[in-house]
């Protein structure tokens, strides 16, 4: 009875492995439910009203929120704790950002990214404008990932 578990779950196991040895090393690029998810997260965690509408202003205090021990810096590990995404996508989305490598990055560094995001020019971004930058953003992050 014991060994019958035993192989159940092992084979669970290789299963799992296989899957993983198909995709690029690290993380996947997150589809379905998850990704839904991760964008709905996201954009929770930047409507700090949450009215449903990402505004100009909240943006800019994202990263000050983020900005835990307030240096004016949002580090990588500070990042880390404050994105719904897994470490691999946090460590990937903080990388493209912080592009001369200080591990600093701060309110200026992305505040551009609001236009991108407001494709309307509403001067509002909504959930549905919110998942296409992000969506985006990571096929942009993936596939550079996975040319190195
Ligand atoms: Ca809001
Ligand atoms: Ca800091
Ligand atoms: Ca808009």
């Amino acid at each position: 009875m014991k060994n019958m578990w035993m192989g159940i779950i092992c084979a669970v196991c290789i299963g799992v492995a296989i899957g993983m040895t198909t995709k690029p090393a690290g993380s996947m690029l997150p589809s379905g439910a998850v990704l839904d998810r991760l964008v709905n997260e996201s954009f929770k965690n930047v409507d700090s009203d949450q009215d449903g509408l990402i505004e100009p202003y909240e943006f800019d205090t994202l990263i000050i929120v983020a900005d835990k021990d307030d240096d004016g810096c949002m580090t990588l590990a500070e990042y880390k704790n404050f994105s719904a995404g897994t470490p691999a996508i946090a460590t990937m989305i903080y990388k493209h950002f912080d592009t001369d490598n200080t591990d600093c990055l701060q309110v200026n560094d992305v505040y551009d990214q609001f236009n991108l995001m407001d494709s309307d020019h509403s001067n509002t971004v909504t959930l549905r404008e919110f998942e296409s930058y992000y969506v985006k953003l990571l096929h942009t992050l993936f596939n550079t990932a996975t040319v190195g």
